[in-house]
Formats: C-alpha cells, structure tokens, sequence
C-alpha cells in the first residue's frame, strides 16, 4: 500500500492540497463551451460575462479549483484560453486547472497564469507525453495523466493502470515529482456499458494502491443519456470517493452532487466533529 501524497496547486494568493485525508477539493467544470452554445457564443465574441459569472458562482458554492477550457470550433485557442484565464483571474482568486489538449494553448496559458497550475490533461499517447509534459517541467506544474494512450481507452483496470504507471514514469524522467501527478482513472457511461461504472472504481482502488497519487475524474460522465442525472452522479460520486477519488471535476452549483461529496467526506472521516457539514446545513437554512 502506497503512502498518500499530497498535491499542492496555487494561484497568486491562495494554496489548494489535495490529499486523501483532506477534504474532497471540487474542481468546478462549468468554464467548458461543450454542450454550452451562450458561453460558446460569447468566447467566440471575446466577451467573458458568462465565464466571469461562473467563476464566482462555483467558489461560492465550494469549488476550490476552477477548470478552465476555452476550445471553440475554428477559435484561436492559445489567445482564447489566455483571455478566459485573465477574466477569471479578475474576479476569484482560487488555483486554476487549464483544459486544453492543444500544446500551444497550454505553452499560452501556463506563461501568463499566475501560481502552480494544475494542467488537464496529458495522456499515454507520445504525442501527448512529448508535447505537454516538458511544458509541465518547464513551468513547474502539476499535470492529471489521463489513463488512455495509442491504443485508446482500455477495457482491463489493469490496463488502466499500467497506463497510469506509464505517465508516472515518463514525468519522473523529466524531473516533474510523482505527487504532482494526479490520475483520471476515466469514467465512460453506464447507459453504454453497465459495466463502466464499476471498472473507473476498481481502476481507482488499485492505483490508489499501487502509487498513492491522487485521483480526479469527470464524475458526471456516468450519467450521459439517462434521467434524473443528478441523482447518478451523487451516488456514483460517494462511491468513487470511497474508493480514492480526491479532486472531481463537476458541477458544484448541483446541490446534489454538493452535498454527496460533504456527506461521503464526514463517512469517511475527513470531516471532523462534522464541522463543515453543520456549516453547509445553517447556510442552505439562512432565513431569507
Ligand atoms: N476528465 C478530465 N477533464 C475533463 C473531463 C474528464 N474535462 C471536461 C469534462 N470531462 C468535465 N467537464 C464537464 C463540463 C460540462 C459537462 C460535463 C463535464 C456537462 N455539460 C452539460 C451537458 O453537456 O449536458 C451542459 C452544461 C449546462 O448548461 O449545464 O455536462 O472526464 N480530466
């Protein structure tokens, strides 16, 4: 059994640890054009009202992180990415994890971000370990290693997992440490595959054994194309915390994904005296 290591992301004032004894730290998805034509519409026009607004919005409601992704059809990413990142350092002052799969954008925004970024993403593709990872060395980041490579997405968690083992190794070599490695074990959706569901958890458990990072996942991926998505996610994100996940990326504005994570944390023993559960109850009852 590996020893828990920790991740330390910054912005310009404020340091985030990840760690398994800590708190779950909520990296707030919602700064993503997919799916999403207004802030779409609006990047494409220069104009980061929406970004801006849903910045604040996930910090105040328990984001510790913020995800920033800026890829438009036919835009300018590396300049996109750049503004997005100006923009939502200009109103909350939390660390940010860059989402861009684009060398370029990611060269862009790691040179103007201030603090330790949290990179999204490198994979197990050389092009990827070639072309993102000495720009992760380069400015002292740390990086989520995606477990898929050449041959796609793996069926085995064993597979998975060596995946894993691959993107530890290969940012070793370059000298960037293994904690500030964090592994999306990838979870794909149930609807398509009953199984999948549970292969991201056994994937998770036995990295978790196996290296000690930590783990981050797009945890409401599980519930593409079913009803009631909301109600998914949370169970399914109680569960993959207790089998290692640490830093989700997801949807803090969803009260019930919110209040998953606080009740999984105080189950798990990572809420003391339930301290910050009593805290989130008395603000959802504030008398108006
Ligand atoms: N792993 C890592 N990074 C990731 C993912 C992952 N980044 C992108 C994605 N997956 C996580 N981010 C999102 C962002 C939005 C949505 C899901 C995951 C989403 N959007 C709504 C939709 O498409 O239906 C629309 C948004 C809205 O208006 O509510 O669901 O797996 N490392």
């Amino acid at each position: 059994m590996a020893e828990n290591l920790t991740t330390t992301v910054s912005s310009k004032s404020q340091t985030v640890e990840i760690n398994r004894a800590l708190p779950t730290v909520v990296i707030g998805e919602r700064i993503n054009p997919t799916g999403r034509k207004k802030l779409q519409a609006e990047l494409e026009a220069h104009n980061f009202n929406i970004a801006q607004h849903d910045a604040s919005a996930q910090v105040l409601a328990g984001a510790t992180i913020l995800d920033v992704n800026a890829g438009v059809p036919d835009g300018d990413e590396p300049t996109l990415i750049q503004e997005t990142i100006r923009a939502v350092m200009a109103v909350t002052d939390v660390p940010l994890c860059i989402d861009t799969a684009d060398p370029d954008a990611l060269a862009a925004a790691l040179k103007i971000y201030e603090g330790k970024a949290l990179v999204n993403s490198v994979n197990g593709e050389t092009h990827s370990l070639e072309k993102m990872l000495p720009l992760v060395k380069e400015y002292g980041a740390a990086v989520i290693g995606l477990c898929m490579d050449d041959d796609g997405i793996p069926s085995l968690p064993e597979k998975r997992l060596a995946v894993a083992g691959k993107i530890i190794e290969r940012a070793a070599k370059l000298g960037i440490p293994i904690e500030d490695v964090v592994i999306d074990p990838l979870v794909l959706t149930v609807s398509v595959d009953s199984n999948a569901a549970m292969l991201t958890l056994k994937t998770t458990e036995l990295i978790v054994k196996e290296f000690g990072v930590n783990i981050t996942m797009g945890a409401s991926n599980v519930s593409f194309g079913l009803p009631d998505r909301s109600a998914i996610n949370a169970a399914f994100m109680a569960m993959a915390i207790q089998a290692g996940l640490t830093c989700p990326i997801t949807n803090p504005l969803d009260p019930d994904l919110a209040i998953a994570v606080l009740a999984a944390d105080l189950a798990m023993g990572k809420d003391e005296w339930g301290d910050r559960w009593i805290t989130a109850y008395r603000s959802r009852n504030k008398p108006a």
